[in-house]
């Protein structure tokens, strides 16, 4: 019996989802059912434990199923389970914004709420080209995103997004260019941020010269790309790219999906790089992944522009928002995980942990058919050499290898990706890391 079987499911029902961002024939052939997740294991239909290297999708790094989430979220539904969010509030959306904007870099006090990250981007580029207007500067509407960058499946985050599979069916929807991505070969297997290559942060100079400053509105990066396989930035990098966006008054978005509250060791990516972005968006760890939420946090001073310019009192300052925006319970998934992240200390566990799984990450430097191995906080990334031409096909391949052998890794394009769950021991980043060696090895001999 293969796993859908097991988990009890119709050929029918197989056949009637249209899965996201996955090849659904190939699953479907074999597929790969999750039915219960604990900690920092899920376990499959055929009721095997597999250690979850991924965090789940970068989202769950308190671990799965996680009690006081499930009980505030379950208190929640029995007291207020929606509000409208439009024209009227309640308590908890006002609670988390003030919690959100205390943990946020300096300056940013006010913030929007979305239901998911790609949600997040649209919200703080609209604001981007809303809040030029505002001030005067009708034209200032293109948006600077960078090659190699995810910012979700939108229409605006495929525009500047830079990972090419996810644009080509759709042409560009939005007016935007591109920074080039910060790798070179020279880089390759460097430990955390690659030591020279800052001046590759001049190229936003070089945009500005093609479409002039008063045309632009926004540069959007992920502070190190999460999706093309862990991508950090050079020393001084982001410091340059911030020089140059605001002596050319051009606000500078940070894409924190990803690099957010922990994964980077610090509470932002901010933080740990150093740069004050003007905008940045969040999501998947803010509510541990149990309940879909993101949002953006920003300084008064965009926020005061609306305001002054909205017109009569009660007519709508900014007309942007979602069904769903703040929603309560949504809202109880994240106090509570913030809770859980304060009282267990997990983002310094993973500050004070980093320096071992960069150890371990790069001991697989020499492993047949690695080409880069890249690592910042808990999240890294490795390049695999391509197969028969076909670049994607040994990430796959491996990534398939090592969920035999209980370990979940997920792969993309030519990358194996490990977000690592912020509770994770020792002995479990050795598992991981040995599951992944041995995978090359059976697969493709020494
Ligand atoms: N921005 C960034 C930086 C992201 O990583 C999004 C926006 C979109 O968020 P939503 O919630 O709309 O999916 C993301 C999402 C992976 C992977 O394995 C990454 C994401 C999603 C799924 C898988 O790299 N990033
Ligand atoms: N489509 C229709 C017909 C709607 O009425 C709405 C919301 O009212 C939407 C789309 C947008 O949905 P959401 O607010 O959940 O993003």
């Amino acid at each position: 019996m293969n796993q859908a079987e097991l988990a009890g499911l119709t050929q029918a029902q197989i056949d009637s989802y249209w899965m996201p961002y996955t090849g659904n024939r190939e699953f479907k052939a074999d597929p790969r059912i999750v039915t219960a997740a604990k900690g920092k294991y899920l376990t499959d239909a055929q009721g095997r434990q597999i250690l979850d290297s991924l965090s789940g999708l970068w989202t769950c790094g308190a671990g799965h199923s996680r009690p006081e989430i499930a009980e505030a979220v379950y208190k929640q539904l029995n007291t207020l389970d929606y509000a409208p969010g439009f024209q009227f509030g309640h308590p908890l959306a006002f609670q988390l914004a003030e919690r959100m904007t205390q943990l946020a870099p300096e300056g940013l006090n006010r913030v929007c709420f979305t239901n998911s990250g790609s949600e997040a981007v649209d919200t703080a580029t609209k604001i981007a080209r809303a809040y030029w207007r505002q001030c005067g500067h009708a034209s200032k509407t293109r948006i600077i995103g960078r090659l190699k960058g995810y910012h979700g499946a939108s229409w605006g985050g495929i525009s500047f997004g830079g990972i090419p599979a996810n644009r080509k069916l759709w042409g560009q929807a939005m007016e935007s260019d591109m920074l080039g991505h910060t790798w070179r070969p020279e880089m390759a297997f460097s430990k955390g941020m690659p030591k020279t290559g800052s001046e590759l942060a001049n190229e936003l100079s070089d945009l500005i010269n093609l479409h002039d400053a008063s045309n632009i509105a926004a540069v959007i990066v992920e502070p190190f790309s999460g999706s093309a396989g862990v991508i950090v930035p050079p020393e001084g990098y982001l410091q340059r790219l911030r020089q140059i966006c605001t002596a050319n008054n051009i606000l500078l978005i940070f894409d924190e999906v990803i690099t957010g509250l922990g994964r980077s060791g610090a509470r932002w990516g901010a933080d740990a790089f150093g740069v004050k972005p003007d905008l940045l968006c969040f999501a998947k760890q803010v509510t541990n992944g149990a309940v879909p939420l993101g949002g953006v946090l920003l300084p008064h001073s965009i926020y005061d522009a609306f305001m002054e310019k909205g017109g009569a009192p009660h007519s709508v300052e900014l007309p942007h928002g979602f069904t769903y925006s703040g929603h309560p319970v949504a809202c109880a998934a994240a106090m509570a995980t913030l809770d859980i992240l304060d009282q267990e200390q997990l983002i310094a566990r993973v500050a004070s942990m980093a320096p071992e799984f960069e150890t371990r990450i790069h001991s697989l430097k020499g492993c047949k058919h690695i080409t880069d191995i890249r690592n910042f906080g808990f999240a890294g990334g490795m390049t695999l050499e391509p197969k028969d031409g076909d670049p994607t096909r040994r990430p796959y391949e491996v990534a398939l290898e090592c969920w035999k052998r209980g370990v979940y890794v997920r792969w993309g394009g030519d990358t194996l990706q490990l977000g690592l769950p912020f509770t994770i021991e020792t002995d479990e980043i050795d598992r991981i890391i040995s599951t992944i060696a041995d995978s090359i090895e059976s697969l493709y001999g020494h």
